[in-house]
């Protein structure tokens, strides 16, 4: 057995659940926040079998993209004096990690 952990953007959760639901893949979701940009993403958290990993990593594929997002940490981001300017920022598709799980339903 497999864990799946996937932080996905907002935009991709609901389409990548449809998708997960299909593919009978079992799933939890979780609401997180992304530790630089501090907006909420999504945490996908997803058992498998090992025969179905690379079928849950291409649905994933598939339903996560790229996008840029402006970053605004603005003043006192480093130091309360210093004023840090916008820049683009590329998230996603997907952060995956995969670990080796022991299921049990008691
Ligand atoms: P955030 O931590 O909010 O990061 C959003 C995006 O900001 C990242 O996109 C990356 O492009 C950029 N970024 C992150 N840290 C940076 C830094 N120190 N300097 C410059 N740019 C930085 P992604 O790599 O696609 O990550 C999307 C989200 O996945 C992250 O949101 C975080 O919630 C999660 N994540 C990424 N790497 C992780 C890790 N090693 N452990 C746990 N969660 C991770």
């Amino acid at each position: 057995m497999k864990l799946i952990i996937a932080i996905v953007q907002n935009a991709d959760r609901n389409n990548l659940t449809e998708a997960l639901r299909r593919a009978k893949l079992g799933h939890t979701r979780l609401n997180t926040v992304g530790g630089f940009l501090s907006q909420g993403n999504t945490t996908f958290v997803i058992g498998v079998s090992e025969d179905r990993v690379d079928e849950a990593l291409a649905v994933i594929h598939d339903h996560c993209h790229t996008r840029e997002v402006l970053h605004r940490p603005g003043h006192g981001a480093l130091h309360p004096d210093a004023y840090v300017s916008p820049a683009h920022v590329q998230v996603g598709g997907a952060t995956i990690f995969i670990i080796d799980a022991d299921h049990r339903q008691l």
